[in-house]
């Protein structure tokens, strides 16, 4: 390899394009593979991470790739040898750091935890569209995004402890195919405002822990009726995701088996996000998608479904998102007594103006509202309500987009709602409250004190938004 040329990294990163080509290094050596990114069996998008730079830290992780075949069709791509001070030098992180190839983010989304990746789009834009585009939409994540291999992924549908049918996406896609809008809503949503009542653990979300997209996929109810599951026979489904923890657990959730059976339930094996395949950070390739629940059970990257007596034994179903009594403390919590949330609460919130911002009352001495309502289990928003004066008026909102081909008994997408609200011209500032109501007239309580939990779930009280009038 001596008679090669040698080049600098700073030579390598100019070449991180089609058009001056695209190099990357590995170890000592300079490799020219823009004809080969086309042919990666892992993807373009996943060697074009690479372009310009070195693979060596991408090779630790996806260390599938050191075989003496590839070495050997690397080296068939060789043009020259790095500058020895160039050659990249393992740090600890790169080994121990499984987020190192975590998907690029929106840079507008709002970051609240960054490893595990956690984030939510700022307000106004919730409300700009019915269906939340995919970069809009927030993000949660317990664990590194898992490394999917596209070719060789597997769903195993298991009985107990018995598999009794693998599939992989073409045997999910023969099933009907059914699109469903549906809002994914975390179960700490708004935990902010709780937080702000008492301290509490939990990522400090503000209103846009809530997406409303439509996602397409096959019903579990008809994959489950195929393989002649019997309700009688279990109690419930449990979920496992591809992303696991260092000990080797995976994510996980479970719901009743009666849920996953019903058709009605339309619970969902969803390789569809917006028409689009779901996002890697929404779950790629296969997500479940169980409408009018809360967000924690739609599990991502499922690639196990358990049939069994017992709920999933994930410490996110046994030990997390689970709502107590405000005298409930951490030293005297039994996470036993308490059940897994399931469907959740109605709730609502307003997303333009927001906090502290200064309004200009229009000549009709008003100020335009606007934000999302929803309610779990499929419950419909029958109305919002809105006040600028503590209740002592309130003014109805207009339900301005709803989903208008659910049925009854079946609304999993979000209301967005917006009035003109009148407010007092001669205060300076005043504070706006909503509320909405659902379909078996369930409303939501008016503080969060007498609601509020040690983990910071179910944060449904009347969303309070202080404005400057000018
Ligand atoms: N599934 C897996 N495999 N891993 C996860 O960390 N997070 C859950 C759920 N499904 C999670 C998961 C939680 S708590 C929520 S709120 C939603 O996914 C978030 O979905 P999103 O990131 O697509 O918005
Ligand atoms: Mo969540």
């Amino acid at each position: 390899r001596a008679e090669l040329p040698t080049y600098t990294m700073q030579q390598v990163s100019e070449h991180d394009n089609l058009i001056n080509g695209i190099w990357v290094s590995y170890k000592e050596g300079v490799y020219n593979i823009t004809d080969f990114v086309r042919k990666h069996p892992g993807g373009q998008s996943k060697i074009m991470m690479a372009a310009g730079g070195s693979i060596d830290p991408f090779w630790m992780i996806f260390a599938n790739h050191q075989t003496d075949e590839i070495l050997v069709l690397l080296e068939s791509m060789r043009i020259g040898n790095l500058r020895s001070e160039d050659v990249y030098k393992h740090k600890d992180e790169d080994i121990y750091d499984p987020y190192a190839l975590e998907p690029v983010r929106n840079q507008m989304l709002h970051i609240n935890g960054k490893k595990p990746f956690c984030a939510e789009p700022p307000p106004p834009m919730l409300v700009k569209n019915f269906i939340t585009p995919k970069e809009v939409f927030y993000v949660r994540n317990h664990l590194p995004v898992p490394y999917i291999d596209e070719e060789n992924y597997e769903l195993e549908l298991a009985a107990e402890e018995k598999t009794m049918k693998t599939f992989n996406i073409e045997d999910i896609k023969k099933y009907p195919q059914h699109t469903i809008t549906s809002a994914i809503m975390c179960g700490g949503n708004r935990r902010s405002e709780m937080g702000a009542e008492k301290p509490l653990k939990g990522l400090s979300w503000n209103v846009g822990a809530i997406g409303n997209a439509s996602w397409t996929g096959a019903k579990l109810s008809d994959v489950l009726r195929d393989l002649g599951v019997k309700e009688e026979d279990y109690n419930h489904i449990q979920f496992e995701g591809m992303d696991i923890d260092p000990s080797g657990v995976p994510y996980g959730a479970s719901i009743p088996i009666s849920k996953a059976l019903d058709p009605r339930a339309d619970v969902l094996l969803a390789y569809k996000m917006n028409g689009e395949d779901i996002p890697l950070d929404h779950g790629y390739p296969l997500r479940v998608i169980v409408p009018g629940v809360v967000g924690a059970r739609n599990v991502k990257w499922v690639n196990r479904i358990i049939l069994s007596k017992n709920e999933s034994p994930s410490q996110f179903q046994q030990n997390d998102y689970k709502g107590f009594s405000p005298s409930i403390n951490w030293d005297n919590v039994d996470f036993k007594t308490a059940p897994a949330i399931q469907e959740m609460p109605v709730t609502s919130a307003i997303c333009c103006p927001q906090k502290d911002e200064k309004i200009t009352v229009a000549k009709d001495g008003t100020i335009p509202v606007k934000g999302y309502a929803w309610s779990g289990g499929g419950k419909k928003i029958i109305r919002v309500d809105v006040t600028a004066d503590q209740g002592e008026t309130w003014h109805i909102a207009e339900l301005v987009a709803q989903d208008p081909d659910a049925k009854e008994g079946r609304h999993y997408a979000w209301t967005l709602w917006s009035l003109n609200l009148p407010v007092d011209k001669m205060k300076k500032s005043v504070e706006i409250w909503v509320k909405a109501v659902d379909s078996q007239y369930n409303t939501q309580p008016e503080s969060f004190k007498n609601i509020w939990n040690l983990r910071g779930f179910l944060c449904n009280a009347y969303h309070k938004v202080k404005v400057n009038l000018g």
